[in-house]
């Protein structure tokens, strides 16, 4: 069984999504913090990083990076076409955009809502704040620019969809954006028809 460690909301949503959608024995464990915000002591042992998602596979081992643990997961379930496989068409981009989002979209985001862990400069956050929104509208657009008139990525859902549909709720305003990429919404709309997907967004309270 795997065994994800989880925020509601937080970037465990898409990992939670994909296992559900690939009909993966898995349990979701959500966190608490602490009164310092911090989260529980014991989860410092399994990822002293303390992010989420942290994912602990079947064999026991930890897996932390978001992008990784969708690949991985995709692997495992190659029947559930989340993924073009190795060798198979797609596989390129599938590679390619997964890495985009965990890199520049889910960084932006990350310095967007946490700017202060970002510079040593007492009132450097506001500038960090400011930058990462404008580096996300870009990278937005860009994937906006990619998805052109298609509903997904790759041409069928995949797990780049389900990761992209997570980071668009993160925008400062999904209506804004969805109204400067009106395909970003189609592409939302088409991931959320997954009934796993949905079940996921509804246990996130999202
Ligand atoms: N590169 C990591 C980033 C994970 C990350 O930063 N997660 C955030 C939540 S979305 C987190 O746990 N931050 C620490 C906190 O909230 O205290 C990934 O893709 O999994």
């Amino acid at each position: 069984m795997y065994t994800l460690y989880a925020r509601n909301q937080a970037g465990s949503v898409a990992v939670e999504a994909l296992l559900a959608a690939c009909g993966a024995d898995y349990k979701v464990v959500v966190l608490n913090r602490k009164p310092d915000g911090s989260f529980e002591d014991y989860f410092l042992a399994i990822n002293p990083k303390a992010e989420v998602p942290t994912l602990v596979l079947p064999d026991g081992s930890v897996m932390t990076e978001s992008a990784a643990m969708m690949i991985y997961i995709c692997e495992q379930y190659p029947q559930a076409g989340f993924a073009p496989l190795p060798g198979e068409p797609g596989r390129a981009q599938f590679l390619r955009w997964q890495v985009y989002l965990a890199a520049a979209l889910y960084g932006s985001d990350l310095r967007l809502f946490y700017p202060q862990r970002f510079t040593t400069d007492a009132n450097g956050a506001e500038g960090v704040k400011a930058k990462a929104a404008e580096m996300m509208a870009q990278e937005f657009a860009i994937y906006a620019d990619a998805l052109a008139d298609r509903s997904f990525m790759l041409g069928r859902l995949s797990a780049v969809d389900i990761y992209a549909a997570m980071l668009c709720t993160w925008a400062p305003d999904m209506g804004a954006l969805f109204a400067t990429h009106p395909n970003l919404k189609r592409m939302y709309d088409a991931v959320l028809q997954n009934e796993a997907v949905q079940k996921v967004w509804a246990r996130n309270e999202m």
